[in-house]
């Protein structure tokens, strides 16, 4: 998939112009640094750079966050060690654990996120359709949403006018601009999709109707498309319900109903996260390790197709709730196993490619390619290690998604860490290991700190390893999730304490001490991440000559042999929306009418 690139008008485009040919870079800049997209020109390029910018604002919040949450579940050592209580919440202005916990949840899992997959999706199908996005209006309208959204929602955070956690169960109730916020933010992830969609439409009129819609644009756009479908229910609750009940509009809540909406999105919600990362694994990945080849470009399209279909199994985070009917979760459940299986083909299929790469590199034997990937590359070395910790993130899920063994670990520490290895690790360590080849390409310049970008990425992995050994061991000793755990009243009574430590260490000390360490860990891993990224951004070393997005090679089995009737986009969503209507149709047939409750709180 090498493009052959005019580079005959660079040099002659004036600031601001769209221009036919591929032109980036600032004046001084363009004799020397092109990117690899034809017809994209600064304006574009700067729209994707400061969706990106965001998503790293929300991530650094997020990570300085995770500091004091580790602060918290090392208190006790803390204590020891100082001789008197250490509360950092204060010394930095917070009101609470729960405040700083809501920022962590809000910048984590809805700003680092949505605005990465902005960026990035932006630009995988401007690359892959070779045109830059159809409407400058949608593109722009996508960036100031998602900067006023993620503004009017710091602000409710950090005024503590919204400490409600990401999921803001009701009836906990916020200052309205914290949903408006939300709201922007889900608008600009819809922007973003409905330019995708013209710029498809446009690429079919130019004169490719009837053509296989290429690989890298089909997965982008199914992600965005099926996140558009699973928006719909967060979308009802916040417009519908929330929103009006906070401005003073209405009076009373449903806070079962609410609930049933936010997990109808808070579910595929994860493969929002997830996808842009498949995508850089199965189309990336290869390619970077060793011009590896996708195995199969039909497997890859089912594999984006499962996630959009089995779209409705949002109950299994609702397996103890009441008011839904059995018959639902067991559904869930089964369904749930489903969607297992498209990362597992993700697993066998990628890892394929990887050996692919690691042989065309020079390696032999059953296991000899492992070492001969470029491990000294921390886009690579981050990408690697993340995809190992997903495996442990898979198999936990497997865990909660299993009915009876979900009604022991529902609510406790053991899900934090379970969802650490996986949008913790998989998708949080992957957008940092592209960062390491997405900021270079997208500001020119030679990325800084190598090394330290390779230790960063192992440091994660060991963080977070030791961070979520802490969190399960606990969960099934029964800490709770979301608790301040230093503050609470209650302490684990059954688990014995260890041999010989028994008067240092009891009860759920270990557990907190390896949160804390691994936490902690992951904290200055994130550290370094910003220095190698601030060194990038200001060094003054320029790349030279025209930036290659590293796209894998065309699959061994490619498109040609795979049915014509996997792009019928129109489909899928169709059936993924009839699903959804059976199943929820279901619910809301046993649950409704509403059950209202006056009033709303605010604790913290
Ligand atoms: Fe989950 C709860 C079930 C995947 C995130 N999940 C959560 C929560 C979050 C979350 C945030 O059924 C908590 C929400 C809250 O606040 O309450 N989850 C699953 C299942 C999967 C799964 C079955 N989760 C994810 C992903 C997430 C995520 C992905 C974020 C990105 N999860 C649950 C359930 C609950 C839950 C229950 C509710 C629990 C409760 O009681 O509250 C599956 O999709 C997982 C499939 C994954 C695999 C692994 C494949 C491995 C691959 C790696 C390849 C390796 C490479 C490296 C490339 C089968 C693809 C090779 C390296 C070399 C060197 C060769
Ligand atoms: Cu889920």
């Amino acid at each position: 998939m090498t493009d052959t690139i005019d580079t005959s008008t660079a040099g002659d485009i004036a600031d601001g112009d769209e221009p036919d040919g591929p032109i980036i870079g600032t004046p001084s800049q363009r004799s020397r640094w092109q990117i690899d997209i034809p017809g994209v020109g600064q304006a574009d390029l700067r729209a994707v750079k400061w969706q990106l910018y965001l998503s790293l604002v929300g991530l650094f919040l997020g990570l300085a966050m995770g500091a004091l949450q580790a602060s918290d579940r090392g208190d006790f050592a803390l204590e020891e060690f100082f001789n008197r209580p250490v509360n950092l919440y204060d010394a930095v202005g917070l009101q609470s654990y729960y405040q700083g916990l809501t920022i962590h949840g809000v910048t984590l899992a809805l700003v680092f996120t949505f605005t990465f997959s902005n960026a990035f999706m932006s630009l995988t199908v401007m690359k892959s359709l070779k045109r830059p996005l159809a409407s400058k209006v949608l593109r722009d309208a996508s960036l100031y949403l998602a900067w006023t959204g993620v503004a009017l929602a710091a602000w409710a955070m950090l005024a503590n006018k919204a400490t409600v956690l990401f999921t803001f169960y009701t009836p906990l109730k916020a200052t309205p601009a914290f949903y408006i916020g939300a709201v922007f933010l889900v608008l600009s992830t819809w922007a973003t999709l409905a330019n995708l969609v013209l710029t498809l439409r446009g690429w079919r009129k130019d004169g490719h109707e009837g053509e296989r819609i290429p690989l890298l644009a089909f997965t982008s756009i199914v992600t965005e498309l099926m996140w558009f479908l699973a928006s719909i229910g967060i979308a009802i609750e916040v417009l519908v319900f929330v929103l009006p009940w906070s401005l003073g509009l209405t009076d009373s809540i449903d806070p079962q109903f609410t609930r049933i909406l936010f997990w109808f999105t808070g579910h595929p919600i994860v493969y929002f996260w997830l996808l842009p990362i498949y995508v850089s694994w199965y189309l990336f990945l290869p390619e970077q390790a060793g011009k590896g080849r996708v195995a199969s470009d039909g497997l890859v399209r089912v594999v984006f197709i499962a996630f959009l279909i089995l779209l409705p199994v949002g109950i299994h985070h609702q397996f103890t709730d009441p008011g839904i009917p059995f018959t639902s979760k067991t559904i869930s459940w089964m369904l749930t196993f489903c969607i297992f299986f498209p990362s597992v083909a993700t697993f066998f299929s990628v890892i394929a490619s990887l050996e692919n790469a690691g042989r065309n590199r020079g390696g032999k034997g059953l296991l000899g390619w492992i070492w001969k990937l470029p491990w000294g590359d921390p886009s690579v070395s981050g990408q690697l290690l993340a995809g190992i910790g997903f495996i442990l993130g898979g198999v936990s899920g497997l865990i909660n998604a299993s009915y009876t063994v979900n009604l022991t670990v529902h609510n406790t520490a053991f899900i934090v860490g379970h969802f650490h290895l996986t949008v913790g690790t998989a998708v949080a360590l992957s957008i940092m290991a592209i960062c390491y080849w997405l900021v270079p390409y997208l500001t020119g310049k030679k990325l800084w700190g190598r090394r330290l970008a390779v230790a960063q990425t192992w440091l994660w992995i060991t963080g977070v390893f030791i961070f979520s050994r802490g969190q399960m061991q606990g969960g099934i000793a029964g800490m709770p999730r979301r608790t301040n755990i230093s503050q609470a009243t209650y302490v684990d009574r059954f688990t014995p304490p260890l041999d010989g430590a028994a008067n240092i260490l009891k009860n759920w000390d270990v557990a907190d001490g390896l949160t804390a360490i691994g936490g902690s860990i992951m904290f200055i891993s994130g550290v370094c991440f910003f220095i190698v990224i601030l060194g990038t951004i200001y060094s003054k070393r320029q790349v030279a000559g025209v930036q290659r997005m590293p796209v894998a090679d065309e699959p061994f089995h490619p498109v040609s042999q795979t049915w014509p009737i996997l792009d019928r986009l129109g489909l899928w969503a169709g059936l993924a929306t009839g699903l959804t209507f059976v199943i929820y149709g279901e619910i809301f047939l046993h649950y409704l009418p509403l059950e209202l409750v006056p009033g709303g709180f605010q604790l913290w």
